[in-house]
């Protein structure tokens, strides 16, 4: 259904600081879901999500794949961008024109305006998968914000601030939230708690997708 002609739809939420620079809009990409679910349909096709391994030699428990220009690879050999998926040696998927306008949207919408991401890292999350406290640090342009959406079921999404040790807060991000951060807070730790065995949504069942767009060089 188009969300312009749905009358019961909530009023666009005020975005809600969870520290400096970085923002939580509830429920600000609902509208688009349907569209960006087809989507990862088709990227599924076109790019198979795998379980990456760090350099440490942990497989991590979300599976990933990337669309865009640069794609997020980790392996023994350490976290960076590739232009081809290494499981095949071809480019990855072009970025959606949805995924591109929903990010650019969402960023401008918290004073990142101009934001031009190169790289949609998509992690698909089921019970039991978590991602540890880290820094996303690979990106060259450490300028730029980052968007990350949810989509499915809920998760807990910690966010801590610039030492590992320092105590992060805990914020529920449901289907169709999105957060953005930049700024002050572009290097802080953050990761999520496991996905719940009672965590499920219509229409992924026990399944949260997170896509996460960055841009890579400045
Ligand atoms: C996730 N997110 O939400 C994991 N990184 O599944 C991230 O690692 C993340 O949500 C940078 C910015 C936003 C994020
Ligand atoms: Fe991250």
């Amino acid at each position: 259904m188009q969300n312009s002609l749905d009358l019961f739809a909530p009023p666009p939420a005020e975005p809600i600081a969870i520290g400096p620079d970085a923002w939580l809009l509830k429920g600000f990409a609902h509208a688009q879901a349907d569209e960006l679910f087809a989507q990862i349909g088709q990227i599924e096709q076109q790019v198979a999500f795998r379980h990456q391994v760090t350099p440490g030699g942990h497989a991590m428990s979300s599976a990933q794949c990337s669309c865009g220009t640069y794609g997020w690879v980790t392996d023994k050999r350490g976290y960076r961008y590739t232009r081809e998926d290494p499981l095949t040696g071809q480019p990855w998927p072009a970025m959606p024109a949805s995924f591109r306008e929903l990010a650019v949207q969402a960023a401008a919408r918290v004073g990142f305006a101009g934001f031009d991401p190169q790289s949609c890292l998509i992690n698909k999350y089921q019970t039991g998968a978590s991602m540890g406290l880290h820094q996303d640090k690979d990106e060259q342009d450490l300028a730029a914000p980052i968007v990350s959406v949810t989509l499915g079921a809920p998760i807990k999404f910690l966010f801590g601030g610039l030492l590992r040790s320092d105590k992060p807060s805990r914020w529920l991000l449901e289907h169709g939230d999105v957060v953005v951060w930049g700024g002050v807070s572009r290097l802080f730790f953050h990761g999520v708690a496991p996905l719940g065995k009672k965590a499920v949504h219509p229409v992924t069942g026990a399944v949260r997708y997170n896509l996460t767009f960055r841009r890579v060089l400045s």
